[in-house]
């Protein structure tokens, strides 16, 4: 008994480590992601209402699964066969009906609210944003326009010519983007959001990164035969080192606005 059970140990061990050294985490990242039930850590103040509300999601799903458990083992025990009798069968139990039918009503309405209340803080946009951002996603890459101070950005498929967006950290970042060619998505995993980039429209949401880093951005819309070309890099920054970066931009004549830039309303006129 005691053999087989520190064997069982064992085993558990070297899965938990087989999971950790397949999964191309580091040590610190499996761990954070461990926390996160399967989310990265949020990097951003939208991001972390929408982990908050991923994580009360899980809990009340482990809830409801634990439930579920001890009454199936309650009744397996108690109902379990005692002789050749044949049980007395019952049904309609109207109770236990309006029972079932009522408490998965209560935790979906619970569930609901709390993403509404979620989701109507995280689309929520500023009326005087700290920058400006205008995202163009074309086949196949990305340009970051900076809307307040006229440069912009433009990566191209090749590997080093991605894109790269620098963001100052802990500023309110209003995104307004549009494609001129196919739908696009525009995710970035640390910031837990993604949202579709379509042509002849104009989506905005808006983004306050919290930590300073360097983070990777993806297309997540299959949009033709490179989108998996389709990578940025986000560099969230002090504010000192994102003016130094404007200051750059404005003296490269590669950065002015080009005719791409002009699918972004530039909210000038
Ligand atoms: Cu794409």
């Amino acid at each position: 008994m005691r053999t087989s059970s520190s064997k069982a140990v064992r085993l558990t061990l070297a899965a938990c480590a087989t999971a950790l050294l397949t999964s191309g985490c580091t040590g610190r990242e499996a761990y954070e992601n461990a926390f996160g039930l399967g989310w990265p850590k949020p990097k951003s103040e939208q991001a972390e209402t929408m982990y908050e509300v991923w994580l009360g999601s899980v809990a009340a799903a482990a809830a409801v699964g634990l439930a579920m458990y001890v009454l199936i083992a309650w009744t397996v025990i108690r109902d379990r066969k005692k002789s050749e009798e044949l049980p007395r069968q019952v049904r309609y139990n109207l109770p236990i009906e309006v029972l079932y039918t009522v408490v998965p009503f209560v935790i979906i309405a619970v569930l609901f609210f709390y993403t509404a209340v979620a989701e109507n803080k995280v689309n929520k946009l500023s009326k005087n944003p700290d920058v400006r951002i205008g995202v163009v996603g074309f086949q196949w890459n990305w340009q970051f326009i900076h809307l307040n101070d006229k440069v912009q950005v433009t990566g191209s498929p090749e590997e080093g010519h991605m894109a790269t967006l620098m963001l100052p950290v802990n500023k309110r970042v209003q995104f307004i983007e549009t494609s001129p060619d196919v739908i696009h998505s525009f995710w970035v995993p640390d910031f837990l959001f993604k949202r579709d980039v379509i042509p002849g429209r104009y989506n905005a949401f808006e983004i306050k990164p919290t930590q300073i880093g360097t983070y990777t951005g993806r297309c997540a819309e299959l949009c033709g035969e490179k989108h998996d070309r389709m990578n940025f890099t986000v560099k969230v920054v002090s504010q000192g080192d994102y003016d130094a970066y404007i200051a750059r931009l404005k003296q490269d004549p590669n950065a002015a606005p080009n005719a791409m830039s002009a699918a972004i309303p530039t909210g000038d006129n």
